[in-house]
Parts: structure tokens; C-alpha cells; sequence
């Protein structure tokens, strides 16, 4: 059938995951405790407030839910201090050529991402008017792994479950797509996202033959 395209966008189409990073390690700091780089994958794809929860987990701290909603508005500010700053420069290597590739095929293309930041991201980067359309954190119920955000974006683009390629940088997204036989491409460490159909450190090892092959299967 006709295939379509879902593009995660933290780790994928920008660097943000490094942002998510700090700003979780510095409230993890606040609450004398270390947090680190290995740590952080899990919270790749996963929702704020389950982050924050995992977060909570690693170092043992309990906490009322006043002061967890108080967290949670503390490390988006400083999340949003850090986007606030991005450019076109900080779309990451070889996704342009990605997006153009398909784009003059007239192939669809969505965004499928866990964050609620993702339109004023994309807006910054002026690729907001690239995706036939945007499944993001405010349109989901269920997070990654859980399908639900490929899913909707499969259904508003047309296409068959099996015809949707995803791109992601996470282990619960890879899940997702997975879990309703999507074909997956994992975008970082190949032992990290060894679940993935297909692996790749980054977009410019992504040549015009694998699209193709992609798109003709
Ligand atoms: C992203 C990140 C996650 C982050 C989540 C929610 O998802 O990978 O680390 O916790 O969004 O983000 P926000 O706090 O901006 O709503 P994705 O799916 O784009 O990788
Ligand atoms: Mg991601």
C-alpha cells in the first residue's frame, strides 16, 4: 500500500534530548543526588510526569504532589529556556536532505512526538509547515510504548499500519512501532535500540537507496 513516514522529533529531527538532560540533572542536583548520561535513556520518549517519577525513583526522594507539580513547572521553564534559543542550525545532520528526499517524492510525512513543546520547537527550527500533520504530547493519552501516537498519525495520513515507517531515538518508541508492526528505524546506538528493524547512528548515514527501497516495499 502507500507508505508514509513518522518522524519522532527529540533525538531525531533536533538535539533536544541534551536540554531534557540538563534540566532534569539540575533538579536532580537541587535534590542532592547525581543523575547520569546512561540514566537519562530511559527517560527518552517518555512523558514529563513519568520522567519525573523515574527521576524521584533513582534518587529515593518521596515527595507530596505539590511539590512534584512545583518540579515539573521548574524543569519545563528551564527546558524552555534552553529551546528558546534554537535556530535552523540546530535541526541535526542529514535530516533536511531527508525531508526534501521525500517531500519532492510527494510522500506523507507526520511528526509523532511525547513532547507537549513539540509545535513551538518546530516553529523555532521553521519546520513546523513540513508534516501533513503533527501528533505531539497534547493530542495522547497513552505514551510510548504505547502506539497510540504512531497510530494517530498513521490513521491522519492514510496509511496502513504495516506501510508506516517511524524514526526514533528511544526504546519505548522503537516499542510502539513495533507493537503494531510498523517498520522501525532506530536513530543512535544500535545496541541501545537492538529491537529496531533497521539502525543508524545518525540521519547522514541514511542514503537515497535505503528511502527508495523503503518506499517501494
Ligand atoms: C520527548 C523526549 C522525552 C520528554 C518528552 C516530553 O519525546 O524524548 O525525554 O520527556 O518528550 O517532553 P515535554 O516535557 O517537552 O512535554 P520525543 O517523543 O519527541 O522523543
Ligand atoms: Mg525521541
Amino acid at each position: 500500500g502507500k507508505k508514509g513516514f513518522i518522524f519522532d522529533l527529540d533525538g531525531v529531527i533536533v538535539d533536544t534530548a541534551g536540554f531534557h538532560y540538563l534540566a532534569w540533572r539540575n533538579l536532580a542536583h537541587e535534590l542532592g543526588f547525581e543523575f547520569t548520561e546512561k540514566q537519562n535513556e530511559r527517560f527518552k520518549g517518555v512523558s514529563r510526569v513519568r520522567s519525573l517519577e523515574i527521576l524521584l525513583e533513582i534518587g529515593g526522594v518521596q515527595a507530596t504532589q505539590e511539590q512534584k507539580d512545583g518540579w515539573l513547572i521548574s524543569k519545563n521553564e528551564e527546558y524552555l529556556s534552553y529551546i528558546s534559543k534554537m535556530t535552523a542550525d540546530d535541526i541535526l545532520p542529514g535530516v533536511l536532505k531527508v525531508l526534501n528526499y521525500l517531500r519532492d517524492k510527494n510522500i506523507p510525512m507526520a511528526l509523532g512526538s511525547a513532547s507537549k513543546n513539540a509545535q513551538p520547537i518546530l516553529k523555532r527550527v521553521g519546520l513546523f509547515e513540513r508534516f501533513d500533520c503533527i501528533v505531539d504530547g497534547n493530542h495522547v493519552t497513552k505514551a510510548k510504548p504505547d502506539p497510540e501516537v504512531f497510530t494517530i498519525g498513521a490513521d491522519e495520513l492514510g496509511v496502513a499500519y504495516e506501510d508506516a515507517i517511524v524514526f526514533e531515538d528511544s526504546i519505548a518508541g522503537i516499542q510502539a512501532a513495533n507493537r503494531v508492526n510498523m517498520v522501525s528505524v532506530g536513530i543512535g546506538d544500535a545496541q541501545v535500540l537492538n529491537e529496531a528493524d533497521h539502525n543508524f547512528n545518525d540521519f547522514t548515514e541514511i542514503d537515497t537507496s535505503f528511502l527508495d527501497q523503503l518506499i517501494n516495499a
